[in-house]
């Protein structure tokens, strides 16, 4: 299979789109809209709406290009027996880990707000990787299903950037898989981190992976299919 070279920094990547997945990261309402997890931590989830556009495009990039596409969700189950009580044990009680809220039960498996998003809602046929961390890998059948698509290289999209992004990256990196971060289609509730946090995957010649855009991705693609 011939291998289209995607732009990105530190510098151009060769994948072969047929062993590329598309990993799109906690894009949940409770991450998105008011009253879920993030808003309970305190943050501005207003930030965050500007990937949903970005994370569409390469969404149906991707499903048109035959891709796997995988949708990951962070979340425990509603007894929280999955929970890590050190994890749980943050912020005001009433808005922790299983307390009740607008969306349902903060980041809990089955409630409104641990849905994804409807626009970028999974097909029936997409993988869903339910999540108990940060990393996609921790804990779930991810490496297992990569592994047997043949995955060599991720298109990594969503949120948030320098948190379940970040970590999923560097475990991926950890497990030999080449990772691009899509700068647009990621999002933070702290500019300043998303801009680092992309800086660090590539520096040092790409020390945890690549930065690259939608569109670059895009435009790969196409010319991928103009080719073939
Ligand atoms: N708080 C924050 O920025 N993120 C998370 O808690 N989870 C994800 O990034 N999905």
């Amino acid at each position: 299979m011939a291998r289209a070279e995607i732009a990105a920094q530190p510098f151009p990547l060769a994948v072969d789109f047929a062993r590329t997945a598309l990993v799109i990261i906690d894009m949940q309402r409770d991450f998105l809209e008011p009253g879920g997890f993030g808003a309970a931590l305190g943050n501005d989830v207003s930030l965050l709406m500007g990937v949903v556009g970005p994370c569409l495009r390469i969404l149906t990039a991707a499903r048109e290009a035959g891709l796997l596409v995988v949708h990951t969700r962070e979340g425990h189950r509603p007894d929280l027996s999955d929970a890590p009580p050190a994890k749980v044990a943050r912020g005001t009680p009433d808005k922790r880990i299983g307390a009740p809220g607008p969306m349902g039960r903060i980041l809990i498996r089955g409630e409104p707000g641990h849905d994804i998003i409807p626009e970028l809602a999974p097909l029936p046929d997409e993988p869903v990787i339910d999540k108990p961390g940060k990393g996609a890998f921790y804990q779930t059948d991810l490496e297992l299903m990569l592994r047997n698509n043949g995955i060599e290289t991720l298109l990594v999209c969503g949120v948030t950037t320098e948190v379940c992004v970040h970590t999923t990256i560097r475990e991926a990196n950890d497990r030999g898989y080449r990772c691009i971060a899509l700068a647009d289609a990621c999002g933070s509730y702290f500019p300043e981190f998303h801009e680092v946090g992309l800086r660090m995957i590539a520096a040092q010649g790409g020390i945890f992976g690549w930065v690259s855009t939608t569109g670059d991705v895009l435009a790969a693609l196409a010319a991928h299919e103009r080719a073939a």
